[in-house]
């Protein structure tokens, strides 16, 4: 049992593990850098520690820094949160170096998802469903071309250090596939420092649909069933939703039964998403994340389980305790990421929080480290806020969600607000006919 978990995150993230350590009777040790003394992630642990300046680089992603604040605090474990240093092999090795508790996979399983080759070979050789395309690396252009005539255009050049679509190209016809490999090709060796690169057929409406699983030490695997991720802008996603309504529940039993059958063979263990196209009633898996999600909560909410908890429990070595049909699937939950953002030109918004009202009532939950009189500060992420609503079926989701959204107040600071809810208020989202070029459309104002 772990009598002390030092968080080594900020903003809800750390306020939302911190509520789980508190409801298992374990202690909080906070870090944070000097822009976040007076973050309510520092007021509401038991302890806390400051690791560095501002830049993230000098505090939350300062390896040296945290595992000294979680020696000098005497903490048993480590919970990384999302982003950071959530998905950093070395970190998890470190954390295990020093005689702590690594909260999340092995760093084995995390450094291979981090490269996206091996990932997809690792899922392919398992059973998953992918996208056709290149057997590994194309590792020059006479080889692009023979795939790209294999697989037919449009191909898409994706970088094995990528994700998040940095890194890449599609070549909608053979005359633009030297530029597009060229390109990603440099692109990815000035982003990531490695230029491997690998194809797939370009899928020109899918959505972006992902399984949430959880492995204990013991071989136990579930899934908890799916998230469509489909409404984002520039690879960052603004709503999510469980579960998607592009599915049924025996599309959900036939693609959960696969995914955790794939991860009790690769000895996977904690949390772990994959991620998957769906178009034309066919998934096709493309990356899977090694980490706790932003949009935990909405499946949180359907199936009625701490995710957070589960992961300690884990961690900790203890069993599941429970099989895939003691899962079950409850209504329907939707989330809204709030950002410090210009609603329409998406410019951050750092400041002062003046005033701060959130909505409350049956089936709405707010995930927020805000409160009035808080400096949002320019250093990090601009998200401040999750809303979450859950209600017995999708209609009665949205509904919620629209009053929800009214009620909610953000001052001082520009937020989304406005936009969220301008999207519930849309029809195409109201019918949950979207793909994930939808709202990049609605936003620009175009047609969609
Ligand atoms: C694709 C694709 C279409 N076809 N792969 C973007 C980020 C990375 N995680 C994978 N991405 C995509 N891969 C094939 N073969 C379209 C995207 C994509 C996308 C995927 C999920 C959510 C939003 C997206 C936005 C643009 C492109």
């Amino acid at each position: 049992m772990f009598q002390k978990i030092l968080i080594a995150n900020r903003g809800e993230i750390a306020l939302r593990i911190q509520r789980a350590c508190r409801e298992l009777g374990i202690g909080t040790v906070a870090v944070h850098s000097t822009a976040d003394a007076e973050a309510m992630h520092v007021r509401l642990a038991d302890e806390s520690v400051c690791i560095g300046p501002p830049a993230a680089k000098d505090s939350y992603l300062n390896i040296p820094a945290i595992l000294s604040a979680a020696s000098i605090t005497g903490a048993d474990a480590i919970h990384p949160g999302y982003g950071f240093l959530s998905e950093n092999a070395r970190f998890a090795e470190m954390v295990e170096a020093h005689g702590l508790t690594f909260i999340g996979p092995s760093s084995a399983h995390i450094r291979m998802m981090g490269d996206k080759i091996a990932a997809k070979t690792a899922m392919g050789g398992l059973g998953v469903p992918l996208v056709p395309g290149s057997d590994g690396a194309v590792p020059d252009l006479a080889t692009a071309r023979t795939v790209a005539a294999r697989i037919g255009y449009p191909v898409l050049i994706k970088a094995a250090a990528g994700g998040g679509g940095r890194g890449m190209k599609v070549a909608r016809a053979p005359d633009e596939l030297d530029e597009a490999f060229g390109t990603a090709r440099a692109e990815s060796r000035a982003a990531f420092g490695n230029d491997a690169v690998y194809m797939e057929k370009y899928l020109d409406r899918p959505r972006h649909v992902e399984f949430q699983v959880m492995a204990d030490q013991h071989g136990a695997v579930v899934h908890f069933g799916e998230r469509d991720c489909s409404l984002q802008r520039r690879h960052q996603k603004l709503v999510e939703e469980a579960g998607s309504p592009a599915l049924d529940a025996a599309g959900r039993e036939r693609m959960g039964e696969t995914v955790t059958a794939a991860l009790a063979q690769l000895g996977y263990r904690n949390a772990g998403t994959l991620e998957f196209l769906y178009q034309d009633g066919q998934f096709a898996f493309i990356e899977m994340n090694t980490r706790l999600q932003v949009e935990h909560p909405v499946t949180e909410m359907v199936c009625g389980i701490d995710l957070v908890r589960e992961q300690i429990r884990i961690a900790e070595g203890e069993a599941l305790g429970y099989g895939q049909s003691d899962v079950r699937f409850s209504g329907h939950a939707i989330e809204c990421r709030i950002t410090a953002e210009h609603p329409e030109t998406f410019v951050p918004s750092p400041g002062r929080v003046t005033a701060f009202h959130a909505p409350g009532g049956l089936g709405v939950r707010v995930d927020s480290a805000l409160y009035a009189g808080y400096q949002v500060p320019p250093y990090y992420d601009s998200l401040v806020a999750k809303l979450i609503v859950h209600a017995p079926d999708r209609p009665a989701a949205i509904a919620r969600l629209a009053r929800a959204l009214e009620e909610f107040a953000v001052l001082g600071i520009e937020t989304t607000l406005p936009l969220h809810r301008r999207i519930v208020e849309a029809p195409e989202f109201q019918a949950g006919d979207y793909t994930i070029h939808w709202l990049e459309r609605f936003v620009a104002g175009g047609e969609p």
